[in-house]
């Protein structure tokens, strides 16, 4: 049994606040994608919540249409950044940038909103910085607590900044990586950034870029935690708004595309980086705050969801099969989307112990640790998380020795 939970319409701009929002894809209603459940929870009624996005012309943000409360998704969170090599090396080259950009000085102070499991600031600390990390969730705070990184288990609001700020002073550097797109107040979070930040100091946030998300139709990053989706002229109309400026961004591939940020507050000294005027004129030629990019990439969304569920039945129908690899909030967007059921993939593995034993949300199909992928020897395996499909390919080249195949489905879908 399953409830539709269509209250949470959000009828305004998050930045602009502007009512003249333009729909240009509808996912259809499902859980929240890290809603993994356990055994005794698959009998129960499953919340299910509209997943749709729509753009304000006026700032260029595109945002989704309903807003899940923030404790239904982040009080009790199964997601840890920690397993993934390629993270954990993209975390060390940020933490070095950013100490080098800020001239940051051996014990000056370092904030870092949505900490998770403190896998950022641990950088930031082999540098000699203080540290301290801000989460909602309570199961992930202990575990960064017990590992040395200091972690206040709160949302960070202008009052939680003012508290960090009474009792620890202005931060050197504060930085948030993928979490600003998952605040709804967003204006609260700025006041706060902007009332904690040193007058020379950073920040600098990391998010998934709307220009990739476009281009690599990467629907499936569209999910409930993500409100927001940035490109850098709705980031400029915020920073206005809070006397802050952006003075540099930089691009990686890391979660499919991101963009990394810096913001200063707007009378400070620093420069202004020509790579600023860059990326709002290549958003310009992409005509980004007009709606028709958008319409083409739900057409290409549209017909993605049907060859990727046709693969998957044509394989099925030669007796194949098939598992999913990486129980990502990406992936159960992914299949809900292409109506993937627990009859097409038959389990998926996943390296974040959180997980194993758990099903995934909607269609139930059950976690196991990577280990059993070999042991179990399916014929293809669809990554889920393809944003790490290297990473995850070069580590199995057993299985592919052995005949086993996978399914990478973005760019475009194609079997390795
Ligand atoms: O913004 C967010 C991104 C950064 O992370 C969060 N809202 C939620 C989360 O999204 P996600 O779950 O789609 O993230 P990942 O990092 O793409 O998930 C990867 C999943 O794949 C994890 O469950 C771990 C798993 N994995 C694995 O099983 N073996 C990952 C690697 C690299 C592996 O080798």
């Amino acid at each position: 049994m399953t409830t539709i939970h269509d209250q949470y319409r959000q009828t305004f701009c998050r930045i602009c606040q502007s009512a003249k929002l333009v729909p240009f894809l509808d996912l259809g209603a499902m859980p929240i994608p890290n809603g993994f459940l356990s055994q005794s929870q698959l009998s129960m009624n499953e919340a299910r919540y509209p997943l749709a996005t729509v753009l304000c012309p006026r700032c260029g943000l595109v945002q989704l249409t309903h807003v899940v409360p923030a404790e239904r998704m982040f009080k009790n969170y199964l997601y840890i950044p920690s397993t993934s090599r390629n993270l954990l090396d993209h975390f060390k080259k940020i933490a070095r940038e950013i100490i080098d950009s800020a001239h940051a000085k051996q014990g000056e102070l370092v904030v870092d909103i949505g900490s998770n499991d403190g896998t950022l600031l641990s950088f930031f600390k082999t540098h000699g910085m203080k540290i301290l990390g801000i989460d909602p969730a309570e199961n992930i705070v202990a575990a960064a607590n017990e590992n040395g990184i200091p972690t206040i288990n709160d949302y960070f609001s202008k009052e939680s900044a003012q508290r960090i700020k009474k009792k620890y002073g202005k931060a050197k550097i504060i930085t948030a990586t993928n979490v600003i797109a998952h605040i709804d107040d967003i204006h609260d979070t700025f006041d706060g950034i902007r009332l904690l930040l040193a007058r020379d100091g950073l920040f600098v946030m990391e998010a998934p870029y709307l220009v990739d998300l476009l281009k690599k139709n990467e629907f499936d990053t569209i999910y409930h935690e993500h409100l927001s989706y940035f490109a850098i002229r709705p980031l400029t109309v915020l920073a206005k708004k809070h006397k802050l400026r952006i003075i540099d961004i930089y691009h990686d591939d890391i979660h499919g595309g991101t963009v990394r940020v810096y913001f200063v507050h707007e009378k400070s000294q620093w420069r202004t980086q020509p790579s600023v005027r860059r990326f709002l004129a290549k958003e310009k030629i992409l005509f980004l705050d007009k709606p028709e990019p958008y319409v083409a990439f739900a057409g290409r969304v549209a017909r993605f969801r049907h060859s990727l569920r046709k693969r998957l039945a044509d394989l099925k129908k030669e007796k194949h099969i098939i598992a999913g690899y990486g129980a990502a909030a990406k992936g159960n967007v992914l299949m809900h989307s292409c109506g993937i059921t627990a009859d097409m993939l038959d389990f998926v593995v996943d390296s974040i112990s959180y997980k194993h034993g758990k099903f995934t949300p909607g269609n139930h199909i059950p976690i196991y640790p990577e280990e059993r992928l070999l042991e179990l020897m399916p014929d293809y395996v669809l990554i889920l998380a393809w944003n790490f499909a290297d990473e995850i390919i070069a580590k199995n080249q057993e299985y592919r020795a052995r005949g086993g195949k996978f399914i990478v489905p973005h760019p475009r879908i194609r079997i390795v």
